[in-house]
């Protein structure tokens, strides 16, 4: 935001920021505690932009009314974590189209070699070896289009988006080489906690909303008694104590969690919980988790009844969206040498 200037004072901008998450199922605390959560605590210093990123969801099968219901439960969730619609963009990827365009152009300058390097491209194509289809491996051309739309300064994600906005950059840097000035390089911003949630059940593995086993993932709008019997159940390690290290990766990724949650660090933790077994440590977690997600199951529950409301916030969102991102467009068809009127 520019702000009014007196004489002698630096022009300020705010930094812009732009995230997403995928409408591809019930959303976790993975997805709570690497992205939504640092989005809430980003609005008051940033200039911040949201979306829905339902054209990244259909790269794997989705069922269409469910894609549909999951859409307005994922703009949900935004807001109930706290998001506040007059301070941020939220919106929905179809709805503005320019993100499909600036994909296409960028496509021409991004080499088969780059897309095949991606880990999430080589993870997903081995868990869907039936529709390893084109859009899976330009997945992560489309999410550079997203957020050089925006001229984004900063991506907020988990860390195991950080390959996908390095790799934007490289596209970036790339095109500003050919045609200077055209867009701003953005960089990813992970949390201190929360980064990488590692599944309840197979601490090797992330927290990952399509996971089959409900076990392994605790949603965000999981009631409080599912909460503490998925915690109850998470696998722990041999031996006993509450101790933070390598050779302890389930009871890690709990005091990841519980430190993600309240703020302490490992120490603390280790001190809270000396003497403690496996058991009681694991319905800490739990209780925490519950009474923190509370709230915002509450507010979902209210906003989920308002469905007009929630296509106002999406229209109101691709319109500001729309606006700044066919600037951008504009100006990268004009570079490449489309003919304009
Ligand atoms: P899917 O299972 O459909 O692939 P996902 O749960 O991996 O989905 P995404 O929609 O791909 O979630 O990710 C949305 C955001 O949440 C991204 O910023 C991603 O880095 C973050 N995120 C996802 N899972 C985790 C996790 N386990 N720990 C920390 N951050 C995560
Ligand atoms: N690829 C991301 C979702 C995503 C995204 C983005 C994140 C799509 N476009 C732009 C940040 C910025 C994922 O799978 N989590």
């Amino acid at each position: 935001m520019d702000q009014t200037l007196k004489e002698g004072q630096i022009e300020e901008r705010k930094k812009r920021i732009f995230s997403g998450v995928q409408p591809s199922g019930n959303l976790t605390i993975g997805n709570y505690l690497g992205a939504i959560r640092n989005w809430t605590f980003l609005q008051d210093a940033y200039d911040c932009i949201y979306c829905v990123v339902n054209e990244h969801a259909i790269t794997v099968r989705q069922n269409p009314a469910d894609l549909r219901r999951q859409t307005y439960e994922t703009l949900a969730v935004y807001i109930a974590a706290g998001l506040d619609v007059s301070k941020n963009v939220l919106f929905i990827q179809s709805h503005v189209p320019a993100h499909a365009e600036l994909a296409w152009v960028l496509n021409c300058y991004t080499m088969f070699g780059e897309l095949s390097r991606m880990t999430q491209f080589k993870d997903k194509s081995a868990k869907h070896s039936d529709n390893i289809n084109a859009g899976l491996f330009d997945y992560p051309v489309l999410m550079a289009a997203d957020i050089l739309l925006y001229q984004a300064d900063l991506v907020p994600v988990g860390i195991d988006q950080k390959q996908h906005v390095e790799l934007c950059r490289d596209i970036a840097v790339r095109f500003n080489q050919i045609y200077p000035d055209t867009f701003t390089i953005p960089e990813p911003y992970l949390s201190k906690t929360g980064k990488k949630i590692m599944s309840l059940q197979d601490p090797a593995r992330k927290m990952s909303k399509s996971d089959e086993n409900e076990n392994a993932t605790v949603r965000i709008l999981d009631s409080k008694d599912t909460i503490l019997r998925k915690f109850k159940r998470a696998v722990t390690d041999s031996g006993s104590g509450i101790v933070y290290s390598e050779d302890k990766p389930g009871i890690s990724n709990l005091m990841s969690i519980y430190s993600a949650f309240t703020g302490k660090d490992y120490p603390e933790i280790e001190a809270e919980f000396a003497g403690s077994g496996y058991g009681d440590f694991k319905m800490a977690v739990g209780e925490t988790c519950a009474d923190a997600l509370a709230p915002v199951r509450q507010r979902f529950d209210e906003l989920m009844k308002d469905k007009g409301y929630l296509e106002s916030v999406a229209k109101q969102g691709a319109e500001t969206a729309s606006r700044i991102a066919s600037r951008t467009l504009s100006k990268v068809y004009r570079k490449v040498g489309f003919v304009t009127f």
